[in-house]
């Protein structure tokens, strides 16, 4: 079955579901049209319900077991399909590994992707690069122990070499580092052929900020994926382009014949995106830049922020740490601890 009849298919199923939201769960239990468990992948979730993929692709609409909380792009589980009606529920959901989660509302935890193993950190060179978003999705990246890209999208709207000169020197740190940097353009296709290579046979995830350039660039990656970039928020009113949902595609629209293999979660652009909170000596640990200068401040417990004789200070003075990264580091170093207040 081609990708785009597929999602043709899913489409439907949606629709139906919310025309019937009665038909009880506990209903169809007793009624017994319920199959045997069967594990599938979650592609979406959607308000209260999720949109799971079986081994063959085929997607159903299913409720979610109450005690279950909430389920993201990714999310491997345990499911029971209603055959006929093209729906389901979900039972209970396998361990997570590398789950990717941001602060939401009201100081609950938004997951944004599930079981990731590669995170593509989309920066547009328009409106400009801002290092203190990749230092903190890079932070992210760091704690997850999960490698990570820098995606410079956008890269028609760069037309002068000073322009060019100040996305190299913001980026110049990152490339010390060793960090891949993917100069890329949906408009002129550059860097799409070098991406998927990264991505053979990972689960990767999009992030950056809204308007950064995300689902474009799956669908450039993704040529006969039908992705309706805003679909699911046009209907919520919150603006054409904008990515609500975390959403799951396969690299692959047909797995025997596609070199590509692997699986691209979109997620939806941030304002701000913060990691998780952590210790001071764990904060330092996701700088790889600044491992050659730790444990060389006078004081042993030194925040490198208004101590004399530190380290890291003198590496910033002498160059050998961008003041960027130091900045990043000192934001996030304060807005964690007064996290604990
Ligand atoms: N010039 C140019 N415009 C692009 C490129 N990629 C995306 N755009 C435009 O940038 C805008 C935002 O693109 P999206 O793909 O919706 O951005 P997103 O990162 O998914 O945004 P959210 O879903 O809100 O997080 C759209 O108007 C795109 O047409 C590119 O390579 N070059
Ligand atoms: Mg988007
Ligand atoms: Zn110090």
């Amino acid at each position: 079955m081609s990708k785009r009849r597929l999602t043709q298919q899913q489409n439907r199923r949606v629709t139906q579901q919310r025309q019937k939201p009665s038909e009880g769960i506990k209903l169809q239990q007793e009624n017994g049209l319920l199959s045997e468990e069967r594990q599938g992948l979650v592609i979406t979730s959607f308000g209260k319900r999720v949109l799971i993929e079986d081994a063959h692709r085929e997607a159903f609409n299913c409720a979610i077991r109450q005690h279950l909380g909430k389920l993201v792009a990714g999310d491997q589980v345990i499911w029971r399909a209603d055959i006929e009606a093209g729906t389901g529920v979900v039972v209970s959901v396998l361990p997570r590994s590398h789950e990717l989660s941001r602060p939401g509302f009201r100081g609950q935890t938004r997951m944004v992707a599930a079981n990731i193993d590669f995170i593509g950190i989309v920066a547009p060179v328009v409106p400009g690069i801002h290092p203190d978003m990749i230092d903190r999705y890079l932070v992210a990246a760091e704690q997850l122990k999960i490698p990570a890209i820098i995606i410079l999208n956008k890269t028609d709207l760069l037309a002068q070499d000073e322009d060019w000169e100040l996305v190299a020197e913001l980026l110049q740190p990152y490339d010390e580092m060793g960090i891949p940097l993917i100069p890329a353009s949906t408009v002129s296709q550059q860097g799409l052929a070098e991406l998927l290579t990264f991505m053979q046979d990972k689960n990767s995830v999009f992030v950056g900020p809204s308007g950064a350039g995300k689902s474009s660039l799956i669908q450039a990656l993704i040529p006969d994926l039908e992705i309706r970039i805003g679909a699911l928020s046009e209907a919520t009113g919150l603006g054409k382009h904008t990515t609500t949902n975390s959403i799951l595609y396969h690299l692959s629209a047909d797995p025997n014949q596609s070199v590509y293999h692997g699986n691209l979660i979109d997620s939806p652009g941030v304002r701000q995106f913060n990691p998780t909170p952590c210790s001071l000596n764990e904060l330092e640990l996701c700088y790889p830049d600044f491992a050659p200068f730790l444990g060389r401040c006078k004081f042993h417990n030194c925040s490198h922020a208004h101590e004399p004789e530190c380290a890291i200070k003198n590496a910033v003075e002498n160059g050998e740490i961008a003041i960027t990264r130091y900045q990043s580091f000192q934001r996030l170093r304060e807005e964690f601890s007064a996290e604990k207040h």
